[in-house]
């Protein structure tokens, strides 16, 4: 792997160094300076109860280690994930949450500036939820969708409904078990009374409600946010964008949209190109009104609109520091408080949206629904009127890279088949022949402490290398797109022959970007489409699939790792394990779920270990599948894949295209 001082990014790097220079603190100084605590750090501090907290640390910790009340190393390490998958979970179910009550005030005609855009998309999870669409008025339906899925936060008995879209078998498994969820908030609030002083005090018992929260996060409240963001604004196909500083512009406004949400941000993409809004710019001297996105909502408007990022979670800084951002506009999640005494140092203003997240400093313009473009001309506004503040001070960077994004279990269907014979047929057979080696899915944060981005931009490489197709999400997505890796030639320049072949063939990159932390639901739908299309495992344990998170921060990272290892597949996440400090817990998490689920979570800080086991798991699910042993370079016999040309014929027999399904 190659060395980098604090980035694996040079641009980010590059305005590190300048920072440095100018006496300016980021996340990647905090980060030097801060060690982490090793005893919370692997899990070992107990303090659920004020006779602590307890340190479980010491010779022979994990079988004579106790706090005051006697909990083991094991049950406090247990615990003290389990607490990690309840936030994460209820982070993700917030935002699913959110999006369903919105829909529903689009549906009942309260959210005038929201339309359906999907109609269709509305139709399929219509579907899935038996309400019936034929011949109704799509607001009636939408209104069903969104009542239906609102119920699954409070539901008491019964299962979380997107439960029933997994595979049977994987079903099975999670009844065997006792993991199928009943309410998000239910099992959320049990995480937080299971793991109070005096409840539940077996690691095994604890970790596997923790799987049953994780599972009401992937098939709940993720899964809620993917399907109604794409109800509401478009189920993503493919779009050119850009990536990195060199997206800011300096004749125009520069309006950065940072968080998670994609609801605000939306309306500002839709109001932002209005005449009197850029005769009102012009006013201030400037030539436009220029949108950047950071982060996840950065991923949500570059999937359905190619908006330009700026990057992932640790840029955040570093674009303010580039002297050229006159508003930054945050929603939820993921949103550094330092941002704020930051730009103070130079002249942009942060604006807060959410009545969840206040952040002293930042001007709160709070976002309604119900007067949505209202709100979001306001902000634009704003950022027009900060234009004339820019100061001359910045590390101004002019690179930028070309970026493919926009790619939905949808359209990976139709890419494969077109609109008549949409299917995942040629996937499933160029795995089966060995020309694709497997599938991962890279995914996570990109961390300071790492250097940030460099693990991803690694992994990205060597697995598209050793012909391993890569789904990516998240900051993942940033990262390798701030590193120019999101274009097909990817393929031609960097990927094995096999993979080289199928992405040439179907014409898409090696590295498919899925969307944000929340779209990682589309991995699951993907790999349950798989199972059905038949040929390889006839669930999601047991495919050539591997995920990983090389630079993980966040609870919910830890929600999604554990909601894939419950679902089956084997997980990989970097840098040092929160439960290090208990063999047992490790354990479990590791053989124990695998033994159950198929699935399981490791954490390895070396990335080329998480290379050689993610390697290692594809082959030996390949192996146990009985498909052909994988060789670079040697296939055996599959199907014709199916080209862009061929698709057009037979759409050009048929009927002229309308949508991708
Ligand atoms: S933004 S959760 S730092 S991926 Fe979704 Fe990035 Fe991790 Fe936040």
């Amino acid at each position: 792997m190659e060395k980098a001082v604090k980035s694996g990014n040079k641009e980010a790097e590059q305005i590190i160094e300048w920072g440095k220079s100018q006496g300016i603190e980021t996340c990647f100084d905090r980060a030097e300076k801060l060690k982490p605590c090793p005893i919370g750090e692997t899990g070992a501090c107990c303090k659920v109860c004020h006779m602590g907290p307890c340190r479980l640390v010491g010779k022979n910790a994990e079988e004579e280690a106790h706090g005051v009340c006697g909990a083991s190393l094991p049950v406090v390490a247990a615990r003290n994930l389990v607490r990690m998958i309840a936030a994460g979970t209820a982070c993700h179910g917030d935002h699913g949450r959110d999006m369903a009550f919105t829909l529903l005030a689009v549906a009942e005609g309260e959210a005038k500036d929201f339309q359906i855009k999907d109609v269709k998309k509305l139709y399929r999870v219509a579907g899935y939820l038996n309400i019936e669409f034929e011949g109704r008025p799509v607001n009636d339906v939408a209104k069903d969708v969104a009542l239906k899925l609102i119920e699954d936060f409070g539901r008491q008995r019964g299962t979380v409904n997107f439960i029933k879209r997994a595979p049977q078998k994987t079903q099975e498994r999670w009844k065997k078990w006792g993991i199928v969820p009943r309410g998000i908030d239910r099992e959320i609030a049990e995480c937080m009374d299971r793991t109070t002083m005096g409840m539940d005090a077996d690691a095994d018992s604890l970790l596997t409600h923790g799987l049953r929260t994780a599972l009401s996060n992937g098939w709940g409240g993720s899964m809620i946010s993917t399907e109604i963001t794409d109800i509401l604004f478009g189920t993503p196909m493919p779009v050119r964008a850009e990536a990195s500083f060199g997206i800011f512009k300096e004749d125009e406004v520069n309006l950065v949209i940072h968080g998670h949400e994609p609801s605000l941000a939306e309306m500002i993409v839709d109001v932002v190109s209005e005449p009197d809004l850029l005769a009102y710019a012009k006013t201030k001297g400037a030539k436009g009104i220029n949108l950047g996105g950071m982060c996840c909502t950065a991923n949500e408007v570059m999937m359905r609109h190619g908006i330009p990022t700026a990057g992932g979670f640790t840029n955040q800084e570093l674009g303010i520091m580039t002297g050229l951002v006159d508003a930054m506009v945050v929603d939820v999640q993921c949103i550094m408080p330092a941002i704020t005494e930051l730009s103070k140092k130079f002249h942009t203003k942060v604006l807060t949206t959410s009545d969840k997240v206040r952040i002293p400093g930042a001007q709160h313009v709070p976002f309604d629904e119900h007067r949505a473009k209202e709100v979001a001309r306001g902000i634009v506004r704003i950022a027009i009127d900060n234009f004339p503040n820019r100061k001359k001070v910045g590390s101004h960077i002019t690179k930028k890279y070309p970026v493919i994004a926009g790619f939905s279990q949808e359209y990976i269907e139709y890419m494969q088949g077109g609109k008549w014979r949409a299917s995942f047929r040629p996937l499933n057979d160029a795995i089966m022949a060995g020309r694709v080696r497997g599938a991962v899915g890279l995914a996570g944060c990109d961390n300071p402490r790492f250097p940030s981005t460099g693990v991803h931009k690694f992994l990205a490489l060597e697995l598209i290398k050793n012909d391993v197709l890569v789904l990516s999400t998240g900051c993942s997505s940033a990262s390798c797109g701030t590193a120019g890796f999101l274009t097909p030639e990817m393929a031609l320049e960097n990927a094995g022959p096999g993979l080289r072949e199928v992405c040439e063939a179907i014409g898409i990159p090696p590295i498919l970007h899925l969307g944000s932390c929340v779209d990682n639901t589309r991995i699951l739908t993907i790999a349950t489409a798989m199972a059905a299309e038949g040929g390889l495992s006839d669930e999601i344990g047991g495919m050539p699939a591997v995920g990983i998170a090389p630079e993980w921060i966040t609870e919910k990272a830890i929600a999604i790792g554990c909601y894939f290892a419950a679902s089956g597949v084997p997980v990989i996440f970097g840098g040092e394990s929160p439960v290090g400090a208990s063999a047992e817990v490790t354990r479990i998490m590791t053989e124990v779920w695998f033994e159950r689920f198929k699935g399981a979570l490791h954490f390895e800080p070396d990335p080329e270990k998480i290379l050689e086991m993610t390697l290692d798991y594809i082959d030996k699910a390949r192996e146990a599948l009985k498909l052909k042993k994988y060789e670079p370079g040697k296939f055996g016999a599959e199907r014709v894949l199916m080209d862009m040309a061929a698709r057009r014929d037979i759409e050009r027999a048929a009927k002229p295209h309308i949508g991708i399904y």
